[in-house]
């Protein structure tokens, strides 16, 4: 398996709810590896360009009012699977249908507030970083357990 990055981000809800820890924490844990982060308040045309595949949803407009609401921690997390795991530990879109141990499971109740985004796949992963990271604001480096990780 490749090593590969994701993005992720915790919403202005998961933000506002301190959340913030306990998202990281579940990531970190499984021992995926932090190389870049931020925090921001998007623009609404920011949003819109974040959610672009949503455009013609009866829910766009909310939602990205909902995205520029507020601070959002941007993040780029690495690991071997990272983007495809990533979204298992964040659960199903609606956390009504998403399972208890995933994040959206235990920690949010409807989809207008599910805490928190991951790219869906390995061409979105690098359209979402490329949107929301400068290559600069990124770190390559070795984790201190990663031959404990990978063997
Ligand atoms: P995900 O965030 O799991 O990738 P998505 O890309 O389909 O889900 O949608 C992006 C966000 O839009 C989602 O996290 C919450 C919101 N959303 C999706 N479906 C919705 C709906 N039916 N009503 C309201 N908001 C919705
Ligand atoms: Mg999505």
């Amino acid at each position: 398996a490749e090593l590969e990055r994701t993005f992720i981000a915790i919403k202005p809800d998961g933000v506002q709810r301190g959340l913030v820890a306990e998202i990281i924490s579940r990531f970190e844990r499984k021992g995926f590896k932090l190389v870049g982060i931020k925090v921001l308040i998007p623009s609404k045309e920011f949003a819109q360009k974040h959610y672009h595949d949503l455009k013609d949803r009866p829910f766009f407009n909310g939602l990205c009012e909902f995205l520029s609401s507020g601070p959002v921690v941007a993040m780029v997390w690495e690991g071997q699977g990272v983007i495809s795991y990533g979204r298992k530990l964040i659960g199903a879109t609606d956390p009504q249908k998403s399972e208890p141990g995933t994040i959206r499971g235990d920690l949010a109740v409807v989809v207008g507030r599910n805490i928190i985004h991951g790219s869906d796949g390995p061409q979105t992963a690098k359209d979402e970083i490329n949107l929301w990271f400068k290559p600069e604001e990124l770190v390559n480096y070795t984790g201190n357990s990663e031959k404990w990780i990978y063997g």
